[in-house]
C-alpha cells in the first residue's frame, strides 16, 4: 500500500458558506436527498427504448430507468486503460469496453449517508464499524454524531463527502438505497465472501474499469485529470493538496470540501480528482492489467485490499490522475475515503 503525504495542520471550524439550509437543519442543498427517489410520475428523459413501446412497457421502463438529477448516464464504449508512464501497475496500457452506465454526478454526501445510518445502524462488518464516527486524522474528523438514538451531522458539513467510510460500508449504504428506490440490491454475502449481482438494477461501486472510463471523460478524448490535461488548470478542477489545504482564510488547514464545488469533467461528473478517494469493486491486483478481461472487467476473483481511485485533498497531482490506482484493506477507514455509486446504464432482457 502507498503511503498519503503528511501534511500537520490545524483543525479549526469552517464557517458554513455553502447552500442555504432549511429550518431545523432541514437539508436543502443543491441535491437533497429526496431526488435520488423515484418520481410518483415517470420522468420523459432518460427512456433508452421507451418511445414506441406500448404504454405499459413504457413505463415500466420508464421506473426502472428513471435517472435522478444526481446521475449522469455514461455511453458505453471502448477505451485504453492504464497508462504507459505511470506506476509499474497502471501498465500495460490496453484496451477495455464497458457497457453503459449511470454514476453519480458527486461523492455521496454526509447527508445522504446519515440517512442510511439512522435506518440500518453502524453495523460491523468485516470486523470494523461501517463508519469510524470517532476517526480523525490531518485535522479532519468525522463530521458525524451519534446523538442518542440517531446519527446527525454536525452543521455545516452536510454536503460534505462522507468519509472514514469502509467498503462495506459504501456497499451497504448501496443496497439500502436500491431498497429504498424499489431496485434490486446488487450484494449478497459479507466480508471477503461479499458478491455482485451484476444483472441486478440496484446501486453497487463502480468497477474500476468504470471508474477510470468516466473519470477520463467516457470515449473520445481522454484527460488525465478528471476534466483536464494541463497542470496550469487543476484548481479550477479539482480539490489537491495545492488549493485544498488553502480554503478559508478563517479555517486555515481545513481540506475536505463540500462536493460539487469545482468544475466538472466532460461528463458533468464532479471530483472525480481529488476531495476524497473512492471506493471501486475491485479486489487489487498490480499485475491484473495483463490479464484483464477486456469487456467489463469486474477486477480478480479474490484479494485482500480493495481499490481506491482520484487521489484526495491531501494528494499530489500525480495521485490525483484518473489512471492512478490505490488500495486499502476494506474494513479500513480513512480520512480522505469516499465513495460513489453506479448503476447498470441498460435492461440486460
Ligand atoms: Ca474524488
Ligand atoms: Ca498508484
Amino acid at each position: 500500500m502507498s503511503k498519503k503525504p503528511i501534511a500537520m495542520i490545524a483543525l479549526l471550524a469552517l464557517p458554513w458558506t455553502g447552500p442555504a439550509q432549511g429550518q431545523q437543519g432541514a437539508f436543502q442543498g443543491p441535491f437533497p436527498v429526496e431526488t435520488l427517489a423515484l418520481a410518483d410520475n415517470p420522468p420523459s428523459f432518460c427512456l433508452p427504448g421507451g418511445e414506441g413501446l406500448p404504454a405499459s412497457s413504457a413505463a415500466v421502463a420508464a421506473r426502472r430507468w428513471a435517472v435522478s438529477d444526481d446521475f449522469v448516464r455514461v455511453p458505453g464504449g471502448t477505451y485504453r486503460m492504464g497508462s504507459t508512464a505511470g506506476s509499474i501497475d497502471e501498465k500495460p496500457l490496453h484496451a477495455v469496453r464497458v457497457s453503459d452506465f449511470l454514476i453519480g454526478k458527486y461523492e455521496v454526501t454526509n447527508a445522504q449517508f446519515v440517512e442510511f445510518l439512522n435506518a440500518k445502524g453502524n453495523q460491523t462488518e468485516g470486523g470494523s464499524p461501517w463508519i469510524d464516527l470517532d476517526g480523525s486524522s490531518l485535522g479532519e474528523r468525522c463530521r458525524i454524531r451519534q446523538s442518542e438514538d440517531s446519527f446527525v451531522v454536525e452543521s455545516g458539513f452536510e454536503n460534505h463527502p462522507v468519509v472514514l467510510v469502509s467498503w462495506y460500508g459504501a456497499c451497504a449504504y448501496a443496497d439500502w438505497l436500491s431498497q429504498r428506490e424499489g431496485l434490486r440490491p446488487c450484494h449478497s454475502g459479507t466480508g471477503a465472501q461479499k458478491s455482485c449481482d451484476w444483472g441486478a438494477d440496484g446501486y453497487r461501486l463502480p468497477t474500476e474499469a468504470e471508474w477510470e472510463y468516466a473519470a477520463g471523460g467516457g470515449a473520445g478524448s481522454r484527460t488525465k485529470w478528471a476534466g483536464i490535461n494541463k497542470r496550469g488548470q487543476m484548481e479550477d478542477f479539482m480539490w489537491f493538496q495545492d488549493n485544498a489545504a488553502a480554503q478559508g482564510q478563517d479555517a486555515p488547514g481545513y481540506g475536505l470540501q463540500p462536493v460539487g464545488k469545482r468544475q466538472p469533467n466532460a461528463l458533468g461528473l464532479y471530483d472525480m480528482s481529488g476531495n476524497v478517494w473512492e471506493w471501486c469493486w475491485d479486489w487489487y491486483k498490480a499485475d491484473y492489467y495483463a490479464q484483464n478481461e477486456r469487456l467489463d472487467p469486474q477486477g480478480p476473483s479474490s484479494g485482500s485490499y480493495r481499490v481506491l481511485r482520484g487521489g484526495s485533498w491531501t494528494g499530489t497531482p500525480d495521485l490525483c490522475q484518473v489512471a492512478n490506482r490505490d488500495n486499502y484493506n476494506p474494513a479500513s477507514h480513512g480520512i480522505s475515503h469516499g465513495f460513489r455509486l453506479v448503476r447498470r446504464g441498460l435492461a440486460a432482457d
